[in-house]
């Protein structure tokens, strides 16, 4: 997402989001696990610990709650998430910063979901919250947290926001402002890549329930920074591997198509590096969409990230070239306008980097 102008009152549309986000709460039945779950990235992260402090606010006892994450590289609107949160018997089911689909995601349980991407229709009998329209775009942090503290409930959790909306680059707000400077922008800055480094790296099944529980913990951003946790050390030699091989991504040189304005960087890594490596490109090739493919992230498959300052639609245009792909619903063109991505079999990606205008031999990594 594109860094926003500041913003300096609330939304419109907020109390009547709260309403909703109110009503759903007081439906929840007074026994059975609670489920979140949300995505691994620190927006994702942000907007899951602040709802649980909410929660535990509120008197639920923390251990009906439970977190919950979709397996590396896959969506979470497939039928082995769906597995996993009905063998758990929720009594009610939040699904964060993910992206919402029509999926039958938990049939029979209560579901809200609280978002920021393009609405993909909605999961039957489900309450849905989303920023998409509103302006400017709040991150899911960002929402959540302004959901959550109608009442100032939880105004000392404002710092993670912060994080979250750091993280995915969503607009600034007076309480966030606040808690950033009382937290010192460097701690808030430092933790944000730390906790980041859950979802980018080779292993985010076991570093993203890592990342929950120190962010949960955590007293301050500082003590993100800082502290000695098991969890929060194995954060930190994730975030070494990440460093490493995003260097080693960039040193490959872009290749241009012949019929589209796209610029391509195959290569191969075991961590989530592609979004990162478009991002750095995408400055430096402003005429350009930036895609940035990886075939070492996932066996058998390719997964990759568009970025562009062009003044074009990229989930418009990867729906175009995707029309001829076979079985690939729910796997690319979700997110945002400028930003977005998927993950193809390399057959199906062969295709589409051939309808983008690529020759066949540049669909390999050098
Ligand atoms: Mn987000």
């Amino acid at each position: 997402m594109e860094p926003q102008p500041y913003f300096t009152g609330d939304y419109p549309e907020l109390p009547e989001a709260r309403t909703s986000f109110e009503k759903f709460i007081a439906q929840i039945s007074d026994t059975g696990p609670i489920l979140i779950l949300c995505d691994g990235d620190v927006d994702g992260l942000g907007a899951g610990v602040i709802l649980w402090e909410l929660l535990e606010k509120r008197g639920v006892k923390a251990s009906r709650l439970k977190n919950i994450h979709a397996p590396k590289g896959s969506n979470a609107f497939i039928p082995a998430v769906r597995d996993r949160i009905m063998a758990q018997k929720p009594a009610a089911l939040f699904i964060l910063d993910l992206g919402i689909t029509r999926f039958d995601i938990a049939p029979g349980v209560k579901i809200l979901l609280v978002d920021h991407h393009r609405l993909e229709g909605q999961p039957p009998d489900s309450r849905v919250i989303t920023g998409y329209q509103w302006r400017p775009v709040p991150t899911s942090s960002l929402l959540t947290f302004l959901l959550c503290n109608g009442q100032d409930e939880v105004i000392g959790e404002a710092w993670k926001a912060a994080i979250g909306n750091l993280g995915d680059l969503g607009p600034e707000h007076p309480l966030l402002q606040q808690a950033v400077k009382e937290q010192k922008q460097k701690y808030i800055r430092e933790a944000t890549s730390l906790l980041n480094t859950a979802k980018r790296c080779s292993d985010p099944d076991t570093a993203i329930p890592a990342a929950f529980r120190a962010f949960l913990e955590a007293p301050s951003a500082k003590a993100v920074v800082e502290d000695e946790s098991e969890d929060l050390k194995l954060l930190r030699h994730f975030k070494q591997e990440v460093q490493a091989e995003l260097n080693e991504a960039k040193r490959v040189a872009p290749k241009f198509s012949a019929t589209e304005k796209v610029a391509l960087l195959r290569f191969d890594s075991p961590a989530r590096v592609h979004p990162l490596l478009a991002q750095s490109w995408r400055g430096r090739l402003p005429k350009y969409m930036v895609m940035a493919a990886n075939g070492g992230f996932l066996p058998g498959k390719v997964s990759f990230s568009m970025r562009t300052n062009l003044d074009v639609n990229l989930l418009d245009f990867l729906a175009r070239h995707g029309e001829k792909l076979k079985g690939v619903e729910n796997e690319f063109g979700h997110g945002h306008d400028k930003a977005t991505g998927g993950t193809l079999s390399n057959e199906n990606f062969d295709r589409l980097l051939e309808s983008m205008g690529f020759a066949k031999e540049n669909n390999q990594a050098p």
